[in-house]
């Protein structure tokens, strides 16, 4: 039984202790490794409300935490020296190709002069500072951070490539000792795998090379006395390979819980795990808003919302297309990258078809069959509850039918290496 079901099951047989005990397990169930958008004190107070009944409580709570994450700013520090690859990395995290009008200059010569702000194009609210190069000569360590203003930044990204900075490992302490979270990336570890293997031939090996770089970087950080630092080996120009994976676990798991949804969903489509772990934020939306629903049914007096209408059904399968880099526009630069005609792409896919989708009978059985257990006890359809499990069922389906085509692309794009 999932997380509605078992509500609705509960909270119709007035079983609340029942249904406290079965939320967090089941909520656990629902969200990624990485974690969810419900902090843990966020979590007490719904499991609290719950074992009280107090259904009111549970509405209010899901409704603060659904804002707050919808409203949630992310502001993140990338510095670094120059020529390390800052804004070949912020590009990536903004999804923008180094040749787009709105990209973060990419280049051989020192192009980051000045603090940069660069926001994201498709969530507003997350923005990325490019931050000048710490190996200039007017960067002093002493009063680099106050000169950023770096308490408004969630976290920093130092970035580095060959050769290890000191001034980078310094910034490192001082933030540390500031309180505030770094990550250390480590670029270009491409460059330095094929150069080892152009040279040493015979010895090359692989997994030696990155715990080199790897030893060296801990190495040199902990010498100034960073403790436990985060080290990353990443390629701007490969991020499914090397430590961006971790990278992005990491840093979900490490910001609060309002600010982590907007962060899955604007991270790159580089494999099935990272689609999946989008996939996961998304059903959580879902199914909290659901339960959100929900509770209302059992709360006397209180108006409900009666539907979701075309027009609002479009925009959501909108949206997830466009989290899913399956919008429009994306769609077409697939085609270009792939070199195959935007029909025949478009032909293969299908969330595209909206008002198929909407035809699909099969959501109001589902809906039916979920509500049968409030019906049992509240005897004959209860309208809300009923429109209420078709919106979640409705936005399940788009959901699970823009994961699939975004898997089919990525699979059709790994073959034909342009991944
Ligand atoms: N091989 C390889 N090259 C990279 C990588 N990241 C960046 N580069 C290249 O390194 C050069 C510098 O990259 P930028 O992103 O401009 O570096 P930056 O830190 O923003 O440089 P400044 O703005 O001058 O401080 C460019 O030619 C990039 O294409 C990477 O992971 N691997
Ligand atoms: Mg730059």
């Amino acid at each position: 039984m999932d997380l509605i079901s078992a509500f609705l099951k509960c909270a119709s047989e007035k079983n609340f202790q029942q249904l406290a005990k079965e939320f967090l397990p089941q909520y656990s169930a629902l969200i990624s490794k990485a974690g969810g958008m419900l902090s843990p004190e966020t979590l007490d107070a719904i499991h609290k409300a719950l074992q009280e009944g107090k259904l009111s409580d549970v509405m209010s709570q899901i409704q603060e935490v659904i804002s707050a994450a919808e409203n949630a700013v992310l502001e993140v520090a990338v510095i670094g020296e120059a020529g390390t690859g800052k804004s070949s990395f912020i590009n990536a995290l903004r999804g923008v190709g180094h040749e787009a009008a709105e990209s973060a200059d990419v280049g051989t010569v020192e192009t980051t002069k000045c603090k940069t702000p660069y926001q994201h194009p498709k969530y507003p609210k997350v923005i990325f500072w490019d931050l000048p190069g710490t190996g200039t000569p007017d960067f002093h360590t002493d009063t680099y951070l106050d000169r950023v203003g770096f308490a408004n930044y969630d976290f920093f990204v130092i970035i580095s490539s060959s050769r290890f900075s000191l001034n980078d490992a310094l910034l490192a302490k001082k933030i540390q000792d500031a309180g505030k979270k770094f990550y250390f990336v480590r670029t270009k570890v491409d460059s330095d795998l094929y150069n080892e293997k152009k040279t040493k031939p015979t010895t090359f090996k692989k997994e030696n090379v990155l715990q080199r770089i790897r030893d060296y970087c801990l190495d040199n950080l902990m010498d100034i006395g960073v403790t436990a630092p985060h080290i990353f080996l990443i390629s701007n120009f490969d991020l499914g390979s090397f430590d961006f994976p971790k990278l992005e676990e990491t840093l979900l798991k490490e910001l609060p819980g309002h600010k982590r949804h907007m962060f899955a969903l604007l991270l790159p489509n580089i494999s099935d795990v990272s689609i999946e772990l989008k996939k996961h934020f998304l059903q959580e939306k879902i199914c909290l808003e659901a339960l959100k629903s929900a509770a209302v049914c059992f709360i006397p007096f209180m108006t409900f919302f009666s539907g979701f209408d075309l027009a609002q059904q479009e925009q959501c399968l909108k949206d997830y297309r466009s989290y899913f880099g399956l919008d429009d526009t994306s769609i077409k630069e697939i085609a270009e990258n792939l070199d195959t005609p935007l029909e025949d792409i478009k032909g293969e896919l299908k969330c595209l078809d909206f008002w198929s989708l909407a035809k699909d009978d099969n959501i109001i059985a589902q809906a039916r069959r979920a509500a049968e257990a409030f019906y049992a006890v509240n005897g004959g359809p209860g309208s809300s509850v009923f429109q209420a499990l078709k919106v979640y069922y409705r936005r399940t389906q788009f959901l699970n039918m823009v994961v699939d085509d975004a898997k089919h692309l990525l699979r059709k794009m790994e073959k034909a290496n342009v991944a």
